[in-house]
């Protein structure tokens, strides 16, 4: 049976948290850079050189394992990174999420700030649009309120490629929670519903680590948001920094950020490392439920 969407009347603040597995199909991702890649003479490989099989056998894995949500992303924000175009994008993205439409029973997210993109996954069968520039590109507003999907806003100091350069706050937990409140006022007069919003703080996007400790450690400040609270921190500097590990070493670390983010609130957790993190938000959420 074709799961309904978590995000619909059913699925309430206050419920038990969803994992979001993260499928990246660049070529240069930080994490799993370049996994579905291969040789454009490969046999199942599109025009963008992506593996679509291969792509599909990960996602699989991460829904077998618990993933209610798979974030697809074709553009990489890693700091640096190449500019991608939107038809490299969209070759990239939309094959991808129509392959999955058919064959998974998942919600699809699309991390994308690009309106084109954002019509086609809608039309694709996507179930989310989760941008981590908050629809402030040319036309991403339109598309996204548009498309009646629930949104993701997320928060980012500056561009990915100057982001880290040197982010100063006065009091980032209020300048976070400051800004998303901004964004849900313009995504509702775009005629955009409070219930279809989830905010995010952006770990990591133009944060140092001070900052994205003191976002964790005071993300139940979000609630009075109302709106569902979404959050990424698997694999990112925040771990490396404290435990002094690469990125093939944050599995424990993440799973520690993740437990903490659900007994702070947290509904959507978003994660390269799903089976361990589904365990993690359970168990999490049973403490919650019991304080
Ligand atoms: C380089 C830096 C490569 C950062 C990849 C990343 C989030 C997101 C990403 C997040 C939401 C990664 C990130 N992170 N969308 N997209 N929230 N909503 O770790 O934290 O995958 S990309």
């Amino acid at each position: 049976m074709k799961l309904s969407s978590p995000f619909g009347t059913k699925w309430q603040i206050g419920d038990a948290p969803l994992v979001m597995g993260v499928l990246n199909v660049t070529p240069d991702s930080f994490s799993d850079g370049g996994r579905y890649f291969r040789s454009s003479t490969a046999a199942s490989a599109n025009s963008s050189g992506l593996n679509l099989d291969v792509a599909l056998v990960a996602a699989r894995d991460m829904v077998d394992e618990g993933a209610i949500i798979i974030d697809v992303g074709g553009e990489s924000t890693r700091p640096g990174a190449k500019p991608v175009s939107e038809q490299q994008e969209l070759d990239r993205v939309i094959p991808l999420v129509e392959k999955i439409a058919a064959e998974l029973d998942c919600v699809i997210s699309v991390d994308t700030s690009t309106a084109a993109v954002m019509r086609a996954a809608a039309a694709a069968g996507a179930g989310l649009l989760n941008d981590v520039r908050s629809f402030q590109c040319d036309g991403a507003l339109e598309a996204a309120v548009a498309s009646r999907l629930p949104l993701c806003l997320m928060h980012m100091l500056g561009e990915p490629s100057t982001m880290q350069a040197d982010p100063q706050y006065s009091n980032v937990v209020e300048e976070v929670t400051d800004f998303l409140d901004q964004r849900i006022a313009v995504l509702c007069a775009a005629g955009a519903q409070r219930e279809q919003i989830m905010i995010d703080p952006g770990f990591g996007f133009g944060k140092l680590l001070p900052h994205n400790l003191q976002l964790l450690a005071h993300l139940d400040q979000l609630d009075s948001l109302q709106c569902k609270i979404l959050v990424g921190m698997s694999r990112k500097s925040m771990i490396g920094q404290v435990l002094d590990k690469p990125v093939a070493e944050r599995l424990h670390g993440g799973v520690a950020l993740a437990s903490i983010a659900v007994m702070r609130g947290a509904h959507v957790v978003r994660t390269h490392d799903v089976a361990a993190t589904v365990d993690a938000v359970k168990m999490a959420y049973a403490v919650k439920c019991a304080s």
